[in-house]
Order: structure tokens, then sequence, then C-alpha cells
């Protein structure tokens, strides 16, 4: 740990030497960057950049939206049937999928020998929820040593509701780039049953594709996101739904899952809408699974 608190200070310095590649930061945020935390954690318009611990972050200002799909959207499914959601804070959503360089200097050495789809740059996949919650853990601990984040803050993965805001980003289709998803958009469509391995299919590189309204990449594909929610059939609407702690009907094994979102470089373009929902239990991990984290006020707690 102390290490990483170490790498937040160099981090800092970097940045205000202009090193990090933050070229629009202002004077007073690169000030702010070695001398602590922001004097408001809060962003202030949409799409607004920041970066904590080497993670950069897109403002989701706090707003209403109507989550699930209509009934006429292709590929739809009866587990997105809408509600209207209010989300009474901002938060910042990772702008990237966590990539596996960031999983080494947070958490270590990944477990699964990666064939393919290796590299920093590559999104980590092969991680569990909990795998997810450790390193949304350590770097909130990181984050708060080196006071780049007041006790307020926390990372976290984000709720289903937050992940779907966030791929909205205003917009109500069925992609955040409308109703149709190309492959100069996304990465996805990458596996069929039966073919050959050559070329040999696999995520991409975080941020190879266009962001969305909100500086948001790969929300559609690349890796599948865990969310922090159980999985529930219904969509929970109203004022910052959470079902964190509240599980839904078992699976048929008697196990239970959390949900995932935004389909995978496996998948075809119906599982990458922005409604699209998928469970899975939170003790496994796979090869199109992945996440990102989201800075989110912490519930209960002072600072
Ligand atoms: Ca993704």
């Amino acid at each position: 740990m102390r290490s990483l608190v170490r790498w937040f200070l160099v981090a800092g310095l970097a940045s205000l030497a202009g090193a990090s590649g933050c070229g629009t930061e202002s004077a007073s945020s690169q000030l702010e960057a070695i001398s602590g935390a922001r004097a408001n954690v809060a962003g202030t318009k949409a799409g607004e950049e920041w970066e904590v611990g080497g993670v950069r972050l897109c403002w989701c200002p706090a707003g209403r939206f109507r989550m699930g799909s209509p009934l006429d959207e292709p590929g739809r499914r009866e587990d997105e049937a809408q509600v209207e959601v209010t989300l009474s804070s901002g938060f910042w959503m990772g702008k990237y999928e966590v990539t596996q360089g960031q999983w080494r200097r947070v958490v270590g050495e990944q477990q699964k020998t990666l064939r393919v789809g290796k590299g920093d740059d590559f999104p980590v996949y092969w991680v569990s929820y909990d795998d997810a919650l450790l390193f949304a853990r350590k770097l909130t601990e990181a984050a708060r040593a080196a006071r780049r984040v007041p006790e307020s803050w926390e990372f976290d993965l984000p709720t289903e509701a937050q992940w779907e805001y966030a791929c909205r980003a205003g917009t109500t289709t069925a992609f955040s780039f409308g109703t149709e998803l190309t492959l100069q958009q996304a990465n996805f469509g990458r596996w069929k049953p039966g073919q050959d391995e050559s070329p040999t299919p696999s995520a991409e590189r975080v941020g190879r594709y266009p962001p969305n309204a909100w500086g948001l990449h790969d929300m559609h594909g690349n890796e599948f996101e865990w969310c922090r929610d159980w999985y529930h059939r219904q969509l929970p609407g109203g004022v910052d739904p959470d079902r964190s702690d509240v599980k839904g009907a078992p699976n048929r094994d008697g196990t239970w899952s959390r949900s995932r979102r935004g389909g995978a470089w496996t998948d075809e373009t119906w599982a990458c809408r922005s409604a699209f929902r998928l469970r899975f239990e939170p003790e496994r991990s796979a090869n199109h699974i992945g996440f990102r984290v989201a800075l989110v006020r912490a519930i209960g707690k002072q600072g």
C-alpha cells in the first residue's frame, strides 16, 4: 500500500510537469493534484475529466432518466421493463474499463495466464465480483492516504442505474451512438460457434473505439462490466436505486447472481445495447467479463 501511495504522489508531480497527458487541466487543478484533495470533489459539467490514482474519470451529473428499453426496441428482453430513475448525486465514472496495468499496480499479478488480449492497456478480465471490489477498496485506501479524496467519497462498482445512466449519456436510443452499433464504434461480434482461431478473437485495448457524449469508452462491448447490484428481473426505479444488499430470486441451482452490463467482444449487437442486462454468479469469472470503477459519495460516512 505504501508504494501505491508513493505512486499517487509521483503521479501528482508528473501532472504538474505536464507529463501525464492531462493537457486540458487548469493550473489550479494541477496544483490540487499535488496539494491533496480537490477543493470540491464534485464535478461541474457532464464529461468533465479528472484523474485519481492513475484512473481517468468522467463526471456524470445528478439527473433523471428512463432506465430500460421501449417495447419496440429490437433485441429487447423481458427484464428491461422501463422505470423512471432519479440520481440525486453526481458521480465520477471510469473513462475506461480497468486495465491489466492498473490491476497489477493496485492489486498485483493476475492469477490467470492470458494467451490473447494481453497487455497493460487491455482490460482486466478473469476477475470475480469480489476481485473487482478488492480493486475498488484498495484504490480508495490509497486515494485517501494520498489525500486525493476525502472520507466522504469512495471507489466502488457502479449500480445498474449509474451504469446505464452513464452509458446512455442523455440518449434514449438502443446505443449511445444511435439505433445501430457498428464495428467502428465498439469491439463486439468477434466470436462465433465453430469459427477457427485465426484471427484469434479477444478484447481490445481500452479507448480504441470512440467515446460516448460524456467521454466514456467501451460502454458497448469489449468486456462485460460487473455492476454492484444483485440481479433482479424487475429493474429498480425511484431515487438512487441500489440493490447491492438485496438479493433477487435465486437461480435454478440455488445460487444468486450479480448484474453485468454492456455486452462483450463475444456478443452480437443486441447484447451490447444500453439496456441489456445479464446475470452472473459473483464468485465466478470469465474471459469476457471485466469492470470499471465509479467514484461515488460514501453513504453514511463523514468527510
Ligand atoms: Ca465494456
